[in-house]
């Protein structure tokens, strides 16, 4: 008989929301459960800088299988070499047994800090090897030690932004960007009227943000629109391609309905098996005291569809406040979708 138990991974670092969010990420409580999630348990920390021992009395209680640290992406590597250290004073553990999950804002990390991306680390979780054995706890390998690629900026990602005009996607593609590059204003009429690629580094990749006119409104000429799609797939890269239908948080309208039809009719017709929604104002569900998981269950029907046929892969951006964290989910995001399709 095979005693099996489960992977057990400590999440550090010193963002809560990260460390959260990544733990929501492996156990897969996230808008789409699926996940094995008897395989994990995940323990968090507190901030790694409190003076107090808890994280000492977890790793005196506790052999971890994985240590993760969680870094923020506008962290420099002397930070993040500064919470190894840390972290090697409060547990007595090695530098190595510590792998930083990217995030990282360099380029070059030194060679003895083990890191990887969250697709390195979910290949490497998803990998179909047998439950560790009791017996073996402490003979076995640590389970994840890949190293951060030389060149981080052969990879590519092209984020497509769709939607009706006034939605904020020229908005969501600056927040994305972290700087105004495309136009975005308050205006009666279509204020982007041509596609534009503007490109950026997020944690090694370089992501190619694609902004559209509205081809979606059926008032528009079929010609106008066959030749934004057109100039749209130019701008294309190599690399993956992900659709980030933009719509408005309290705004649905019936033009909104079909909207994936068209979408498909206008790229591929899997396009929504590579599309994420990425609802803005998100400042008005913060109003309202209501969280995404909220909002999914109380919204007009239609838009529930639209969400169920995109596998609840949501985000929700405010444009107004740019905050770096809605960019870092936003990624994830991404990240996770692109890595279930490399492994179906
Ligand atoms: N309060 C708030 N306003 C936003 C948000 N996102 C966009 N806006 C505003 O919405 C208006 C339209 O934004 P745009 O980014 O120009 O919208 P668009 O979808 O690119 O519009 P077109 O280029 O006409 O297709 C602007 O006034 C933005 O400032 C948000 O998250 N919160
Ligand atoms: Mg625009």
């Amino acid at each position: 008989m095979s005693l099996k138990r489960k992977i057990s991974i400590v999440v550090l670092g010193t963002e809560d929301y990260l460390k959260k969010s990544l733990k929501s990420l492996i156990l897969g409580r996230d808008v789409s459960p699926e996940r094995d999630t008897d395989k994990y348990e995940v323990t968090l920390t507190p901030n790694l800088y409190t003076p107090s021992d808890d994280i000492k009395n977890t790793f005196s209680q506790k052999n971890f299988d994985m240590c993760l640290l969680v870094v923020a992406d506008d962290v420099s590597p002397k930070m993040v070499q500064e919470q190894i250290e840390k972290l090697q004073e409060k547990t007595g553990k090695s530098k190595k047994e510590f792998t930083v999950v990217l995030p990282l804002g360099c380029k070059n990390t030194d060679s003895y800090l083990a890191s990887c991306s969250l697709g390195e680390l979910f290949t490497e979780l998803d990998k179909d090897r047998p439950m560790i054995p009791i017996n073996k706890r402490d003979t076995d390998p640590p389970p994840l030690q890949p190293r951060m690629k030389g060149n981080q900026s052969d990879n590519k990602v092209n984020l497509v932004l769709l939607g009706m005009s006034r939605t904020g996607k020229s908005a969501s593609g600056n927040t994305i960007l972290g700087k105004k590059r495309f136009l975005s204003r308050a205006s009666s009429s279509p204020v982007t009227t041509e596609c534009q690629v503007e490109e950026t580094v997020i944690n090694g990749t370089c992501v190619r943000v694609i902004d559209t006119p509205d081809i979606f409104d059926d008032e528009i000429e079929s010609s106008d629109k066959n030749q934004h799609v057109t100039k749209c797939k130019e701008l294309l890269q190599s690399g993956p391609c992900v659709f980030l239908l933009v719509i408005q948080v309290s705004r649905f309208t019936d033009g909104e309905k079909n909207i994936l039809r068209k979408l498909e009719d206008a790229f591929d017709n899997k396009a929504k098996e590579q599309t994420i929604i990425l609802f803005t104002c998100g400042e008005e569900l913060q109003r309202a005291k209501m969280n995404m998981e909220g909002f999914l269950h109380s919204c007009n029907s239609d838009l529930k569809k639209i969400v169920d046929q995109c596998g609840r892969r949501c985000v929700v951006f405010e444009n107004k406040t740019s905050h770096k964290r809605q960019v870092t989910e936003l990624m994830q995001k991404v990240d996770e979708m692109l890595h279930k399709q490399k492994n179906q």
